[in-house]
């Protein structure tokens, strides 16, 4: 065999290596609320898991959203949106849930509005980690009218951290979606995929069911109420034909029962 028979061979041989390799991380979302982290969570793995709304701190728990593309498993991990504000146990808790959540981690999007950048934002920048591939996502650019001083709110941001890279998108409008995932996928680790290949969350249906509810509550009702109230999902019954779901709203005091059933005659 010629040598440059035997080197085709052996470059072919590499690249199959290196096509089945597989690379899987987790990509922790943070931000302080209402940047857009669930939104964008759900765009990045094209299925809605986590619930969103215009109010803050909608997001209570830890949830994963798992996408699948060739060789690449992106863990992403959507997390409450870390305020100091309001200081009371739910919010203490939250914090620490973030907090928590960038131990141990492989990618880090540090989600932004854009042209905001308050006290609140900085809180969150401290908290992040230095060791790990760091990303500015700048959100909501569809708001943003002029480009022309974007390059000055990005050095504002720069200037106080040294990230890995800068991706500008807009969630809702799932503008930027697909460069996002190509940036992401270039420092994914390599490894085996840790969830099952068409598995979106690691949530059960009920877990999610009473968050679709939750989301009912932050969505439609006032301003303090959703904060007083929890969903709790009594009954799942999955058969074959149909889904029989049972479950309970919870409220802090009698008068607020009617605000969310409606009053009865
Ligand atoms: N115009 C615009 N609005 C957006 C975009 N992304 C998210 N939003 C809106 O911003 C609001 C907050 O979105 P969420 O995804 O709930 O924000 P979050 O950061 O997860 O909020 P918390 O869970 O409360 O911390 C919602 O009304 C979204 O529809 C975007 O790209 N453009
Ligand atoms: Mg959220």
């Amino acid at each position: 065999m010629s040598n440059n028979i035997q080197e085709n061979i052996q470059e072919n041989i590499q690249e199959n290596i290196q096509e089945n390799n597989s690379y899987c991380g987790f990509i922790t979302i943070v931000g302080r609320p209402n940047v857009g982290k669930s939104t964008l969570m759900n765009h990045l793995i094209g299925q809605k898991v986590s619930i969103t709304s215009r109010k803050p701190q909608t997001t209570q728990h830890i949830i994963h959203g798992i996408n699948v593309l060739n060789n690449y498993q992106y863990i992403f991990v959507d997390t409450p949106g870390f305020q100091t504000k309001y200081i009371n146990k739910l919010n203490k808790l939250l914090n620490e849930s973030v907090i928590n959540e960038l131990k141990d981690i492989d990618v880090v999007l540090f989600v932004v509005e854009a042209g905001i950048f308050n006290l609140a934002d900085e809180q969150v920048l401290n908290l992040l980690p230095k060791n790990k591939q760091l990303f500015l996502v700048i959100n909501k650019i569809d708001k943003y009218k002029d480009k022309t001083l974007m390059s000055d709110f990005i050095h504002t941001i720069t200037q106080k951290f040294k990230f890995n890279d800068i991706i500008l998108l807009s969630a809702k409008q799932h503008y930027g979606i697909d460069e996002a995932l190509e940036k992401i996928s270039k420092v994914l680790p390599e490894g085996p995929f840790l969830y099952l290949d068409d598995q979106i969350t690691n949530r059960n249906s009920s877990f999610l069911t009473s968050e679709i509810i939750r989301e009912k509550l932050f969505r439609y009702l006032g301003q303090e109420l959703p904060y007083s109230t929890a969903v709790i999902i009594d009954e799942f019954n999955d058969k074959e034909d149909v889904t029989k779901i049972n479950g309970t709203i919870l409220v802090d005091k009698q008068n607020q029962k009617g605000i969310v059933i409606g009053k009865m005659e």
